[in-house]
């Protein structure tokens, strides 16, 4: 299973595409080209990327009219919906995810982001400004701004920079504009709705926003919660992130691996992500999954033992 140039080429990447897909979807496609499919609008931050990169895509590619189809940060077929996608011979999936669950052949490393996967399959000589600030935004979102960066993240960042003068501040800036009133609101209207339960002194807290799930769930833990719910609906849909903090994920608690579990029990749910950030979706109520993410969480915090002193 290789890259080929010269095919056509379909490059794909999961719902709600994050600086990681975008930033990586756009150096590839710079160098093999191609087009570019998602299965629903990328996150905001993302859409910040897609602005800058004067990016387009479409949102129902036909799959037939390509030789190639390239997945990028995407676990698993689910995470594609309602893109459906066939076992056809030249699909390529690149990805970084523990829970990556594709059947097919995978170019799958464990980096702490897509971006550093992709660049080393390119191994570029030069690169340009766009596709730098791509794959440092990519980078940086993806290890909460190098705090989970490893050796690797370091190395891939020092070359990138030193190659296209792109410095961090010069893509935090594109990344990290102030948040929207409605996000602000979103996100003082989620810890007003909150709540948590303590378990062997951790604190697990739930909310429910209309939007900005993400954001809020960093928020609550932001301000003290070890494991953060954000649930939202829309129709027959609800969408739950998670996060958890870097202590319990260095104690085994795996976020993304917990949200796979409950997918995988249910048909109309999916989820997956990392072990510290995962997305949780699907057809149902609300406010049962939320109650049932914060019950398997108390469950692995007890049956691993772990406890923590309330001082
Ligand atoms: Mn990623």
């Amino acid at each position: 299973m290789r890259i080929k140039k010269g095919l056509s080429t379909l490059f794909l990447s999961h719902q709600n595409a994050d600086p990681d897909a975008v930033g990586s979807i756009f150096f590839l496609k710079n160098r093999i080209g191609g087009d570019i499919g998602l299965p629903d609008p990328p996150d905001e931050v993302a859409k910040r990327l897609v602005k800058y990169f004067s990016m387009e895509y479409t949102l129902e590619p036909d799959l037939s009219k390509y030789e190639q189809i390239i997945v990028i940060d995407t676990a698993s077929r689910e995470q594609l919906r309602p893109i459906e996608i066939d076992d056809v011979e030249d699909l390529i999936v690149i990805d970084h995810h523990s829970s990556n669950h594709w059947k097919h052949d995978v170019i799958f490393q464990k980096r702490t982001s897509s971006a550093e996967i992709v660049y080393d399959l390119i191994n570029p000589e030069e690169i340009t400004e766009k596709e730098a600030v791509g794959l440092l935004a990519g980078i940086m979102t993806d290890t909460s701004h190098f705090r989970r960066a490893d050796f690797q993240t370091f190395r891939i960042a020092s070359e990138i920079m030193e190659k296209s003068s792109v410095k961090v501040e010069q893509v935090a800036n594109i990344i990290e504009k102030e948040r929207s009133y409605s996000e602000k609101i979103c996100r003082l209207k989620g810890i007003q709705r909150s709540d948590y339960i303590e378990v062997n002194g951790y604190l697990v807290a739930y909310t429910r926003v209309k939007v900005f799930e993400s954001s809020v769930s960093n928020l609550l833990l932001n301000v003290g919660a070890d494991i953060g719910f954000t649930g939202s609906k829309r129709d027959e849909m609800f969408l739950i992130s998670g996060r958890v903090n870097a202590s319990l994920v260095d104690s085994g608690i795996d976020i993304g691996k917990i949200f796979k579990d409950i997918g995988a029990s249910e048909t109309e749910i999916s989820g997956g992500g990392h072990e510290g950030a995962a997305v949780l979706k699907g057809i149902g109520d609300c406010d049962k999954y939320l109650k049932k993410c914060v019950d398997h969480s108390v469950d692995h915090i007890r049956k691993k033992g772990l406890g923590r002193a309330k001082n």
